[in-house]
């Protein structure tokens, strides 16, 4: 790996340097202004952890050298269990001069239409019928076999009394307590087996007795729902005597609860920022989006602005696509640059800003926050997320990104998802709006206005229609999440 130290009195020269330098694959580590211009850290073939030291080093000799001057803590929001806040300049000043925080995310009973009572909460675990418990009498004595060896202050009695026992007594009794032990084992695999035997049993009943139920269940776990919402919506529409309409009313009550974001921005333009993971298509999304506005509303309306200043690729990505739509496009090193930028393009009707993609376990991110972050300019953040994500991590992305409090949700790669299922799981829990979808590579075409029915159609129309309805789920896996 190679690092160096760049200095030029501005920003773009500075990038040139460490791009005719170390090349474009070249990483930023980090970028501040000093006296006269700017000053750039950059790495080839770049290796995380060593980074990492050599910035704490840095920093630390920084602090060693210039003791009065105070960094600002970088914020744990994880840590503190708080969000940042991004105001917008909507939002009028108090008395005091302090800026009241955004207002919550509408209620969601909002989205919920008539299937408002369905709470998206959190899984509840399902009363088994009385015929699926396990006989008490068994479990209440399995349960009673320690798992833990016999207290400390015994053992060492029990071993300083058989000190003195002769060698053969000695071997007696360590052949009875490995015996124990293999008993112990022996009745736990006993027990869980039981268990799961027990709860296949439970399954297989509940499936003979509500198998309207059952199938449903199916049908929206081969969608790709998530299995606490699947059970929801199953749980609600139990009294159906058929599949069909069973599963029409299931799709309905997805619809009625996705939430979808009336967006204008491509009506009346304003500021975006695109936030998200590394690769989802923020800046394939920022090209659409310009493209679209240009040929809605004519050209030399639309300006770029990138705040990736961790990679010298992300600018020649943006500056072709600028090319091509013929739109200007510059790089914001800070908050102060991107202030001064927009400034400058006030007679665009329509700013995008293009930032970089960054992992939600990513530190960084509360940077990229201080540069979003404006009183009186109404940046409106967009969360661009890919359909091929997993449940989990859909969820986790949502969560970590709520700091940059987005307006709404943009969801990619819809073409490259096997179900959409997880995803539209994962924004109906976390009460996300969506705004546009994308589904494919090509600009402008691949990018549509997000719909709650056309969504969940496309995700039914996709689900195995040709599964075996007649083998059960994975009872275990439902068993170990508690939902059967
Ligand atoms: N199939 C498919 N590919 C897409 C879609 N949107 C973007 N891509 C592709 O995904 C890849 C990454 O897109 P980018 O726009 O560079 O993603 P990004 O989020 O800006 O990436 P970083 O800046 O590295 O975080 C590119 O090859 C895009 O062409 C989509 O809707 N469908
Ligand atoms: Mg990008």
């Amino acid at each position: 790996m190679k690092i160096k130290r760049f200095f030029a009195s501005d920003i773009r020269q500075a990038m040139r340097m460490v791009k005719d330098e170390l090349g474009a694959d070249a990483v930023i580590m980090s970028n501040r202004s000093v006296d006269g211009g700017v000053e750039i850290v950059a790495a080839r073939d770049f290796d995380e952890q060593l980074i990492h030291n050599k910035l704490q080093k840095d920093a630390a000799e920084r602090k060693a050298q210039n003791p009065e001057v105070k960094q600002p803590p970088l914020q744990d929001f994880a840590a503190e269990n708080k969000s940042a806040q991004i105001i917008s300049s909507t939002r009028k000043k108090g008395a005091d001069g302090s800026v009241p925080p955004r207002p919550l995310r509408r209620d969601f009973d909002e989205y919920l239409g008539y299937a408002e009572k369905m709470q998206i909460n959190r899984p509840r675990r399902l009363q088994p019928d009385p015929v699926q418990k396990p006989a008490p009498a068994v479990s209440a004595k399995i349960e009673e076999i320690p798992d833990e060896p016999a207290p400390a202050i015994q053992e060492k009695t029990v071993m300083s009394a058989r000190a003195e026992e002769p060698v053969s007594v000695a071997r007696e009794n360590s052949a009875n307590d490995q015996l124990i032990k293999d008993m112990f084992q022996e009745l736990k695999s006993l027990k869980m087996t039981m268990n799961s035997r027990l709860s296949e049993i439970g399954w297989r009943q509940n499936s003979q007795s509500n198998p309207v139920r059952v199938e449903l269940l199916h049908r929206l776990v081969d969608m790709g729902i998530a299995k606490n919402l699947s059970m929801k919506v199953a749980g609600r529409l139990s009294n159906y005597q058929t599949i069909d309409p069973a599963f029409k009313k299931a799709q309905e009550m997805l619809v009625n609860v996705l939430p979808v974001y009336n967006d204008a921005l491509l009506d009346y333009g304003g500021i975006a920022a695109l936030v998200g993971p590394t690769g989802v298509g923020k800046t394939t999304t920022i090209a659409k989006l310009a493209a679209r506005f240009i040929l809605k509303h004519g050209p030399r309306q639309v300006a770029l602005i990138t705040t990736d200043n961790y990679r010298i690729a992300a600018h020649d990505q943006l500056n072709t696509y600028g090319r091509i739509l013929d739109v200007p496009v510059r790089v914001a090193a800070d908050a102060e640059q991107l202030r001064n930028l927009i400034d400058g393009f006030a007679d665009k009707r329509l700013i995008l800003i293009d930032t970089a993609g960054m992992s939600q376990r990513d530190q960084r991110l509360a940077e990229q926050i201080q540069t979003l972050q404006h009183d009186d300019l109404r940046i409106r953040p967009y969360l661009v997320m890919s359909a091929a994500t997993q449940y989990k991590a859909m969820k986790e992305i949502i969560q970590a990104f709520q700091i940059f409090q987005p307006e709404a949700g943009i969801l990619t790669k819809l073409d490259e998802a096997a179900t959409k299922g997880a995803a539209i799981s994962a924004l109906i829990e976390q009460r996300m709006p969506l705004s546009y979808v994308t589904d494919g590579q090509q600009v402008p075409e691949d990018l549509h206005v997000a719909s709650a029915k056309q969504l969940i159609e496309q995700c039914a129309a996709e689900s195995d229609q040709e599964s075996d309805y007649n083998a059960i789920l994975d009872y275990d896996d439902w068993v170990a999440q508690g939902y059967a």
